[in-house]
């Protein structure tokens, strides 16, 4: 699911839940949590997650933890990481060059949480990379 999509899901889930459920969705119930995840059966269907498994994908990080930390609760690939990034890759970047305004291509940097984290869930945001090299 894409990132946009599924903040998309996540800011209409918390705008509904005081209206009690998702639109179209009667059969939901805000105030049930089932799978003990965090996350209630109306903002499940929101997010297409599974309401009686707490981890729809299996990658150990419970459906309530991805929606929290911005990774994507129906893609085993990708988990929350250590350090708290949010996953902000939209899904349709493209290298296209290095020059000012280009979109640079995608590459791995390992953080201080000793932890590989891919350029582009910086999408979006400001940072400065300090990089250096030595012989
Ligand atoms: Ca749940
Ligand atoms: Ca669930
Ligand atoms: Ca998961
Ligand atoms: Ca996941």
């Amino acid at each position: 699911m894409n990132r946009n999509r599924l903040r998309e899901l996540a800011v209409l889930t918390a705008a509904l839940l005081p209206l009690g459920c998702a639109p179209g969705e009667p059969a939901c119930d805000p105030d049930s949590d089932e799978d003990g995840d965090g996350v209630d059966a109306c903002a499940e269907e929101a997010a297409g997650t599974n309401p009686d498994e707490g981890d729809t994908d299996g990658d150990g990080f419970d459906d309530g933890e991805e929606l929290a930390c911005v990774s994507d609760p129906l893609d085993d690939r990708e988990v929350c990481y250590e350090c708290g990034w949010e996953h902000n890759d939209p899904g349709d970047l493209d290298g296209v060059g290095p020059d000012e305004g280009d979109t640079i291509g995608n590459f791995e940097l390992w953080d201080q949480c000793e932890e590989p984290v891919d350029l582009w869930d910086f999408a979006g945001e400001y940072h400065i990379l300090y990089l250096t090299a030595a012989w």
